[in-house]
């Protein structure tokens, strides 16, 4: 007989997403995800200044602010057809990179790895081995037997108090954990160490954005950073180069520690390139934009068709009509008044009508975005396909390289088709990361080069006319693509939409039944133990699920705060 689990909150993400698995003989065989909470961002926005809108959009999410802040500003600036002064597309593209790697680094240690990594075990590793077999995967200065020995005495005084703390709810010792008890202490120790590199890339956010979550320096029309080298108040030399020192010593931790673990855990769990494959239609954007007008771009992007590299199709630029006239969202089962059917964001509503949870009508805040009426999946690995399928060189360069490493640790040849899977969306983010970390050092450059050449120009100043005019911001956020939409008349929002990369991902079912990434992603997933859905969690995080952003919308019930129901 089929068991029905519910589990909600899954945790370890941001905001509040429920999903519901019916599991038989072992194997999920139906699947519900579900937002759970509502704020309505694009109502407050409604009569608003659009050049305040980038301040209201980024509080939709305290993870990625940067990236509500860029689009926004992209969004005003595509309706008014206005250039973007160099400098400032190098400015904005540092900070969402260095956001970006700082993002990527925290979901795989801090967010997900503790799904195949078991913190228990790493109690009975003996801390040389453990430095042999880190050392067998790179020459990384801090995989001695010291700072494998350390970080043990650290997590056992953590484990003997008796409180867990954070770690307090995992499923350790689950049948699914696989790790050798020296591999679970070389990520655990890695999972300590990256606490420091994540913030050492995100201070270089906060220097460029003048405070980090939620940066202060865009503007429609560009940044607020001035340029002058001889006074403090402004971006200077001194700023500039401690900004380089930053990426330089994050560098050796993605290349010799984040990649190696990815692909260690890739080859020891090989059984999860076989599950989780979901929605294979990929959508991103191009982004970096390294001209005024956002046609020129350091990132490519665009679209695959059902997992097929030969269907690839570029998005060109930041007003691509290929892009901007495939998009329409449906509220058949959001908790939102339906109208007459799927909308394009520029007529799009946001009206809400809650019924409580229907397996087969209404069950989500969420809506449903498509494009060209088909369910796609976004996120780091849509934008690694996209940028191997356009030939950019250092993807296909680092997609290459972990294929290897994985193939060489597993002991058998492991191929591109496994990225189409929860471990593959892991190696995808670690290979978006370590491109993402190059492209900064290349944003730097250009930066320097242009200030170099005398230009010290951030902004050009917008006017806005009186007839209605409307546009959209699209950015390649760490979730996926991320869009924004407004419809501006006489200098004020007439309406504003947000198509958010967990929206794409976690929508509920489409007009016609497809299931979303998310959904089609647990289907036929393995559960051992229905009590303890380890698998059904896997699989959830390896999207990085934001759910403050995919309804932009507070619970007002309150909810006990973990709960795995099995009916
Ligand atoms: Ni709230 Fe976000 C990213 C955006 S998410 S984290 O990345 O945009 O779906
Ligand atoms: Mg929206």
């Amino acid at each position: 007989m089929a068991q029905r689990i519910t589990v909600d909150p899954i945790t370890r993400i941001e905001g509040h997403l429920r999903v519901d698995c019916e599991v038989d003989g072992g194997k999920v065989t139906k699947a519900w995800a579900s937002g759970q909470m509502w704020r309505g961002i694009e109502l407050i926005l409604q009569g608003k200044d659009p050049r305040d809108a980038w301040v209201f959009t980024q509080r939709i999410c305290g993870v990625c602010t940067t990236s509500h802040a860029i689009t926004s500003v992209r969004t005003v600036e595509n309706a008014l057809k206005l250039e973007i002064p160099l400098n400032a597309q190098y400015i904005r593209n540092m900070i969402q990179g260095a956001h970006a790697v700082h993002d990527h680094i925290v979901h795989f240690y801090h967010l997900s790895a503790l799904d195949f990594v078991d913190i228990v075990s790493a109690l009975k590793a003996d801390p040389a081995a453990t430095a042999k077999l880190a050392q067998s995967l790179s020459d990384w200065p801090n995989n001695s037997v010291a700072d494998f020995a350390t970080a043990q005495k650290r997590l056992a005084a953590f484990v003997n108090s008796g409180q867990l703390g954070i770690f307090g709810s995992g499923y350790w010792g689950h049948p699914a954990m696989k790790l050798p008890p020296e591999a679970n202490l070389m990520a655990a120790t890695h999972y300590l160490q990256a606490l420091d590199y994540q913030r050492r890339i995100n201070k270089v956010v906060a220097i460029l954005g003048s405070k980090t979550p939620h940066i202060q320096n865009v503007a429609v029309g560009g940044v607020t950073n001035p340029i002058n080298f001889d006074s403090q108040s402004t971006l200077t030399l001194e700023k500039l180069m401690y900004i380089k020192t930053l990426i330089g010593e994050v560098g050796d931790f993605i290349t010799k520690v984040y990649i190696p673990d990815v692909c260690a855990v890739g080859a020891l769990y090989a059984d999860w390139t076989a599950i989780g494959r979901g929605v294979v239609n990929y959508l991103t954007t191009p982004d970096m934009p390294i001209d005024t007008k956002g046609t020129k771009f350091a990132l490519p992007g665009g679209y695959i068709e059902n997992a097929d590299f030969a269907t690839f199709k570029p998005i060109t630029s930041f007003s691509d009509p290929y892009f901007e006239q495939g998009v329409k969202e449906s509220t058949k089962h959001s908790w939102y008044e339906t109208g007459s059917g799927p909308l394009h964001p520029y007529k799009g509503e946001t009206k809400p009508q809650y019924t409580d949870w229907q397996d087969d009508g209404k069950y989500s805040w969420i809506k449903t975005p498509t494009f060209y009426d088909k369910r796609a999946q976004v996120g780091p690995l849509a934008n690694v396909l996209a940028m191997y399928a356009a030939g950019h060189a250092r993807t296909k360069f680092w997609v290459g390289e972990v294929l290897n490493t994985v193939s060489a640790i597993a002991g058998a040849k492991v191929g591109a088709d496994a990225l189409h899977s929860t471990i593959g969306r892991h190696a995808a983010r670690a290979v978006r990361c370590v491109v993402l970390h190059e492209e900064l050092s290349n944003q730097w450059n250009l930066l320097m080069e242009n200030i170099g050449k005398g230009d010290t120009t951030t902004f050009n100043k917008p006017v806005f006319p009186k007839e209605e005019i409307r546009g959209y911001g699209v950015h390649e956020a760490p979730r996926g693509m991320l869009s924004h939409w407004a419809v501006i008349k006489n200098g004020k929002i007439e309406n504003y939409q947000a198509v958010v990369p967990t929206t794409w991902n976690a929508g509920p079912r489409d007009e016609k039944g497809n299931l979303s990434a998310y959904e089609a992603a647990l289907m036929d997933s393995p559960v051992a133990d229905a009590e303890q859905p380890l698998e059904v969690i896997r699989t959830m995080h390896s999207f990085d699920p934001c759910l403050a952003c995919a309804v932009h919308l507070t619970d007002t019930e309150s909810k006990s705060t973990y709960q795995v129901k099995v009916a």
